[in-house]
């Protein structure tokens, strides 16, 4: 059987570099898209990336963005991919209430872009698209647990974005017959997780303050409760969406459900810290009087401090999600390998190692900058 071919945007970020990896493996050329920028941005796939003069390399990367037509056209003409997937996104909820011309430009115009793109060169019925949707269109829920069949009601401009782009890859299958499909995936994590991500911001501040690099977490809605998974788990439904007979669209989630304080305190626990936390309502001693009963007690002088900071807060919270991956698991045959908290305790583990790494240069003189900004 010949080579097959897939192309991935958002190749750098998470998802994209553990995608790229089990490609890889499975034998597949695999093409990125990667952006331009001034730094350079491929850290999470540099360890993937073989010299493009071998003749052998398999992974391939290319200059390109979600926002140029000709670019996205030009690139699935060369590539002639049998698999796409769309997972380049400006990905951040709270951002895109920053951006939001420029999220809807990006995540739900650059999807059509692509689809656009397959259908405009005659490869329709050659290439299998997966769109990276996400639990951010339940937003404000209208059921619980949330499934394929639950209305969406979108409560950012990044999930009215994917909404469009949701519906647009549904389209394009029922107009053109097109093997498009919808991921709609709960949030999932990982050591690769970007730093102002909620369990990444938890994991690495907290390792920093363990190592004395930091001495404070500025944090936003601790009760928020979110249904999460790991990465690696995740990517490979990805992969398994696009090898069906006929395109579906899928839930994929956990389960289960965690508040942002449930892994907060995880993470201490793992680090053998305790937690403080304080907010606008501080007492004296620097308890917030928000914490309820025994665990205010549990707090003394010395803990680490995780502070209430209302920039965090977005101006419309998605409260709650639970997702149910019952039609993954009985068509697909997949259940998730990795829990939550052994995947909180693989994310304080990698941090501690930059953390202590840090510390120790710092010992010597020799300073190392921790962005503080999360
Ligand atoms: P990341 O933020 O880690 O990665 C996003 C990728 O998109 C990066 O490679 C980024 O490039 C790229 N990108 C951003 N803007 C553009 C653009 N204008 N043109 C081309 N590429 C661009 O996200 P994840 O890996 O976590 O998520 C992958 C996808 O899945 C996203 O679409 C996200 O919205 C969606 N999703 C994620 C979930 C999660 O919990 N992780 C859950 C549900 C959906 P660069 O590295 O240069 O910034
Ligand atoms: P989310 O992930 O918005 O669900 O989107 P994020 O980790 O940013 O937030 C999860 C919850 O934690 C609350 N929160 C904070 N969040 C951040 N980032 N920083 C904080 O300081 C903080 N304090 C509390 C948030 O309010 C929220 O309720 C992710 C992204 O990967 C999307 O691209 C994806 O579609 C969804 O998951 C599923």
């Amino acid at each position: 059987m010949a080579q097959k071919k897939a192309l991935i945007t958002g190749a750098t970020g998470q998802d994209g570099s553990y995608l790229a990896e089990f490609l890889l493996e499975k034998g597949y050329e695999v093409h990125g898209i990667k952006r331009r920028a001034s730094l350079f941005n491929t850290q999470r796939i540099d360890h993937i990336y073989a010299d493009p003069h071998m003749e052998a390399a398999r992974f391939r990367l290319h200059y390109g963005d979600l926002s140029d037509t000709s670019n996205l056209t030009r690139l699935i003409a060369q590539i002639e991919p049998d698999e796409v997937y769309n997972l380049g996104a400006q990905s951040h909820v709270a951002v895109s209430f920053e951006a939001p011309e420029y999220t809807a430009e990006v995540d739900a115009v650059g999807t059509l872009r692509l689809l656009e793109a397959i259908r405009f060169l005659g490869m329709e019925k050659k290439t299998r698209f997966y769109q990276a949707s996400t639990s951010e269109l339940y937003g404000l829920v209208q059921e619980t647990p949330q499934r394929e069949t639950t209305p969406f009601y979108p409560r950012s401009p990044y999930a009215v974005s994917k909404l469009f782009a949701y519906w647009i890859t549904v389209n394009y299958r029922e107009a053109y017959g097109m093997y498009a499909c919808n991921g709609i995936l709960f949030n999932h994590e990982s050591p690769r997780r970007g730093e102002t991500f909620v369990t990444r911001k938890v994991t690495r501040g907290l390792a920093n303050i363990s190592q004395g690099l930091e001495s404070c977490l500025y944090m936003g809605n601790l009760d928020a409760l979110r249904d999460w998974g790991h990465a690696k788990d995740y990517v490979r439904m990805q992969w398994m969406m696009l090898q069906q007979e006929t395109a579906e669209d899928f839930v994929i989630a956990t389960g289960v459900q965690y508040s942002v304080r449930q892994f907060i305190e995880w993470s201490a626990a793992e680090l053998g810290v305790t937690i403080a936390f304080e907010g606008s309502g501080v007492d004296e001693v620097g308890v917030v009087s928000a914490i309820e009963g025994d665990k205010a007690s549990a707090l003394s002088v010395g803990d680490v401090i995780v502070r209430i900071d209302p920039r965090y807060f977005r101006p419309a919270e998605v409260e709650t999600l639970l997702g149910d991956p019952a039609k993954a698991k009985t068509k697909l045959g997949w259940v998730p390998e990795i829990t939550a908290q052994e995947m909180c305790a693989e994310m304080v583990a990698e941090d501690l190692k930059v953390a202590r790494r840090h510390a120790l240069l710092k010992q010597h003189g020799l300073d190392v900058p921790v962005s503080l900004e999360a």
